[in-house]
């Protein structure tokens, strides 16, 4: 892109949550030479964050496998062959004690998944204890358990659960490729009923799953331009699960992946964005350039939810190397 371009681009997008952005925008941020984004990325990130400081959630899943659903990337789908296997609702004490090992290690939140289509009442109520106990220990909350019924999200916030995680994953018009049980509306609407719950959103995608990249900027437009933008934004790259429609899809060029990090800093300013699923799979040397991309969060412990994440004495080592502090 000619340096004029570049202008163009600076000026008709400022970086408050307020601009509501358009795919051509977006498209443009993309475009611009890596360099120039990056710089852009890290100016915002400096404007609204400690550029040294990266927020750590351990995930745990809480119920594995199992799940009605088709999402094409997911090792939990009942529908498919997957190595996987199906377990019940962990017990309370068992998630308490992984709660208190993850603080121990340094978490800073505690994020219990469960692969369901959603909560049944019954279900929902024993997740409510595994929230309170958590929040005991002095550790923030959060969960993903699928889309929410009326009242559900109120009664997550009065167990003192602090953030939902329900990613929109992908863009309105791909979602019907990969997803067919249910649609971005669905996804749409549990955002929704979190928000007026009053509870932090966390809501990101994952990118990589064959996907163009106006798809990838779609997405991008579908989360900065809600009535208010995820206070968490996740940015997974497709881990690919053998036994699943997309094992075998192309891996994505992994500087298509930082443009995204980047993209996703400058239109939503002051939101935490996390390098979340993929990292096993990276550098060190990548991570570390998403994180000069604005990236300024991350899962943290030696497993996601069915899949392995870099074990924290070498994640405590990067951060050694790069003088960055846990938050
Ligand atoms: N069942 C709930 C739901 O779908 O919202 C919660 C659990 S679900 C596993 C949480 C998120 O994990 C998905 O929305 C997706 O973004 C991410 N995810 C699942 N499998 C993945 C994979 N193979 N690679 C990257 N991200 C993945
Ligand atoms: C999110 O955006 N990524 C996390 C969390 N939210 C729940 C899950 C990643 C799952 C990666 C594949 C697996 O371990 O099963
Ligand atoms: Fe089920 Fe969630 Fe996996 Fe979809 S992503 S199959 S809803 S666990």
């Amino acid at each position: 892109m000619q340096a004029s371009s570049v202008a163009a681009v600076s000026s008709v997008s400022p970086s408050t949550s307020a601009h509501r952005w358009s795919v051509a925008e977006v498209l443009a941020l993309y475009e611009l030479p890596l360099m120039d984004l990056i710089w852009r990325a890290q100016g915002v990130h400096r404007e609204n964050f400690d550029a040294n400081a990266i927020q750590r959630s351990t995930l745990l899943s809480v119920k594995t496998g199992g799940c009605s659903e088709d999402c094409s990337y997911c090792s939990q789908s009942a529908r498919y062959d997957t190595d996987t296997e199906r377990e019940r609702l962990m017990p309370l004490n068992e998630v308490v004690a992984a709660a208190q090992a993850a603080k121990a290690k340094g978490a800073s939140r505690f994020c219990m998944g469960a692969a369901w289509k959603g909560p049944k009442d019954n279900d929902l109520d024993r997740v409510l204890d595994m929230v309170r106990e958590v929040k005991a220990l002095g550790m923030q909350t959060c969960v993903t358990l699928g889309m929410l019924k009326d009242g559900q999200a109120e009664k997550l916030k009065d167990a003192g659960l602090d953030y939902y995680n329900h990613n929109l994953d992908t863009d309105k018009d791909f979602y019907g490729q990969v997803i067919k049980t249910h649609t971005h509306d669905d996804r749409l609407d549990t955002l929704e009923q979190v928000r007026d719950a009053g509870i932090n959103v966390c809501s990101g995608g994952i990118i990589g799953m064959g996907e163009s990249r106006k798809n990838r900027a779609g997405l991008l437009v579908q989360l900065a331009n809600l009535p208010k933008a995820p206070e968490s934004v996740p940015i997974n790259n497709l881990v690919p699960i053998p036994g699943t429609p997309l094992a075998e899809n192309d891996r994505l060029d992994p500087f298509e992946f930082v443009r995204t990090i980047a993209a996703a800093r400058i239109m939503m300013p002051t939101s935490w964005v996390r390098l979340s699923a993929g990292r096993q799979q990276m550098s060190d040397e990548l991570q570390t350039l998403c994180f000069l991309a604005g990236a300024n969060s991350m899962f943290y412990g030696d497993r996601l939810l069915t899949t392995d994440n870099p074990d924290v004495d070498r994640d405590d080592a990067l951060f050694a190397r790069l003088g960055v502090k846990a938050v």
